[in-house]
């Protein structure tokens, strides 16, 4: 019998989880804004995600323990790494599966976002591969040295690939994605049909991501500076970000952005690299400058556990 205390229909278990500080958004946003926006009963949880007991086989250290496991599994079956989304619809088996694209597939499929074609499927699924190889790919430029060390142990040379990321290969995401939007125009679903998929929320949580990561004096501001235009694009976020229900989102304690929820001086993109962070501060806080430094002394550690790991 699976072992998780969770009562919700939908739990994503991830790093960070509720109880921990501070949160992140990472890979497993692309789930929950489907969540939100489907005003779905849900938690996020990183209850069960690590060691050798615990539901991922990236986390067992071993081949062997990743066998050994199998044979007392806990969970309905393998997964390997996080997000992890678990299902338990009312009157049906549960349903237990990480990778980012099939998650949101299952999910379009449950709440109402599945295209309803074959062709716009064929669309829908290919927008969402590439929205998720471009993440992949921000992600590595932050980890040229060792793919699954932390950023802080790479830093200098994750700072020159990340530069490097926004001159050469997002430049030519960010005009393909612009291209994809403008087929069907900027205020419509991407993949073509008459509704909103699961395409369509990742393509703009890989924007979003771009936006909270890159958009900054570190890197030339490169979404409001890009060139070339990508104005459809621009115009595509905005217009998915209006949704009421992801708008009530980002509105609520629920987003994963707030360090001290309640204080409107502490808003912190939590998942920003840690200079950038301090840089955001420093810029929209100069009355809180002298307190906030003295805070950043106080955080650092848990601030550099995090640093880099943003995107995904
Ligand atoms: N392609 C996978 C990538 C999953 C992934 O890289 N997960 C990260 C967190 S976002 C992780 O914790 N990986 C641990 C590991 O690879 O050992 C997906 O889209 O779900």
């Amino acid at each position: 019998m699976p072992s998780s205390t969770s009562k919700k229909e939908w739990t994503i278990h991830y790093h960070g989880g509720k109880d921990s500080f501070p949160v992140i958004k990472g890979r497993a946003e692309f789930l929950r804004l489907m969540l939100e926006d489907a005003k779905a009963d849900y938690e996020v949880t990183n209850e069960d995600l690590y060691g050798p007991t615990g539901m991922m086989d990236c986390f067992r250290g071993s081949g062997a323990a990743v066998l050994d496991q199998q044979a007392n599994a806990k969970f309905p079956n393998p997964v390997f790494f996080p997000p992890v989304l678990w299902h338990r619809p009312k009157n049906d088996e549960d349903v237990f599966i990480n990778q980012v694209g099939a998650c949101c597939m299952y999910l379009g499929e449950q709440l109402g976002y599945a295209p309803s074609t074959s062709k716009e499927r064929a669309l829908t699924d290919m927008i969402t591969l590439n929205a998720l190889d471009y993440i992949s790919e921000g992600r590595a430029s932050f980890h040229p040295v060792n793919n699954t060390a932390s950023y802080s142990d790479q830093k200098e040379e994750g700072d020159k690939g990340s530069l490097e990321f926004t001159k050469t290969r997002m430049p030519i995401w960010l005009a393909h994605f612009s291209k994809v939007v403008a087929l069907h125009g900027k205020n419509a679903p991407v993949a073509g049909g008459p509704n909103i998929t699961y395409a369509d929320f990742c393509l703009f949580q890989v924007l979003d991501a771009t936006i909270a990561q890159f958009n900054n004096a570190k890197y030339n501001f490169v979404w409001d500076n890009h060139e070339p235009k990508i104005d459809e694009l621009k115009e595509y976020h905005k217009w998915m970000a209006s949704r009421p229900n992801l708008q009530a989102y980002f509105a609520s304690d629920r987003v994963p952005r707030k360090l001290f929820v309640g204080t409107k001086c502490f808003v912190v993109v939590v998942s920003f690299e840690k200079d950038i962070q301090i840089d955001w501060i420093v810029r929209k806080m100069p009355f809180w400058k002298s307190f906030l430094i003295f805070s950043y002394g106080c955080f650092l550690p848990t601030l550099q556990a995090y640093a880099g790991d943003s995107m995904m």
